[in-house]
């Protein structure tokens, strides 16, 4: 049997997007949690140029990235698929993918940047909200029926930023404002998949509320969530 490990992170949602796209295919896999602000010497090895997680191991091979990972995971594995089949569509989830990765940035950082640097961060992530308000319309997923790319990369946004908002008393993703995205979210957090595989709501508190402290002292900690 193929020997699967991911060096990831329980409270990464970069690192939950692997687990979720093997969960999906049903792979087994061994979980290696690393200590962010203590990485293994393995993490080195295996990461030598961003030295971050998640990194997936497959029969001893590693690959680094998680939009590669999760494409690797898509061709590799049997079951249901991860990108669209037609090749203009899987473009399109690959853009959307860019928009939400970008849009993800600028939560972050208008979660955790103080001053001018976190408002302009806020009116970013607003008119990247609001193409994927576009986006997600009509549709269940932004996979369409089923769960995709672009929802499980999305899962920062799905999850993680309606407790970040609550941390720093922010309002800047709200069913109000953005109705399909609203929904999309009720439907992802509820979906029988992810609500397993999402991490406990007051344990992503307790981390965050320390790493935001610490961010605001360390510019280079501002954009991976970590
Ligand atoms: N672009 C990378 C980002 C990975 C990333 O930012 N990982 C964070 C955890 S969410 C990390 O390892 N942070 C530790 C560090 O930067 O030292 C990917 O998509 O895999």
């Amino acid at each position: 049997m193929a020997e699967v490990k991911l060096f990831g992170s329980w409270y990464s949602p970069i690192s939950k997007r692997v687990e979720m796209a093997l969960k999906l295919k049903g792979v087994e896999y061994e979980f290696i949690d690393e200590d962010l602000r203590n990485k293994s010497p393995l993490l080195f090895k295996y990461n030598p140029i961003h030295k971050k997680v998640p990194v997936l191991l497959h029969n001893g091979k590693p690959i680094a990235e998680s939009s590669v990972i999760i494409e690797y995971i898509d061709e590799t594995w049997e079951g249901p698929s991860i990108l669209p089949k037609d090749p203009y569509e899987r473009a399109m989830a690959r853009f959307s993918r860019t928009i939400e990765e970008k849009c993800g940035v600028a939560m972050w950082k208008a979660f955790s940047s103080p001053g001018e640097e976190g408002e302009k961060a806020k009116e970013e992530a607003a008119q990247l909200l609001k193409y994927l308000e576009e986006e997600i319309k009509g549709k269940k997923f932004f996979g369409g029926e089923n769960i995709g790319l672009v929802d499980i990369s999305a899962n920062f946004i799905g999850y993680w930023f309606g407790i970040f908002q609550e941390i720093a008393g922010l309002e800047l993703l709200t069913k109000e404002k953005y109705p399909n995205l609203g929904e999309w979210i009720d439907g992802f957090i509820n979906h029988s998949f992810v609500k397993d595989y999402l991490p406990p709501k007051d344990k992503i508190t307790e981390v965050y509320k320390a790493s935001a402290q610490h961010a605001s002292s360390d510019t280079n900690q501002r954009s991976n969530f970590a």
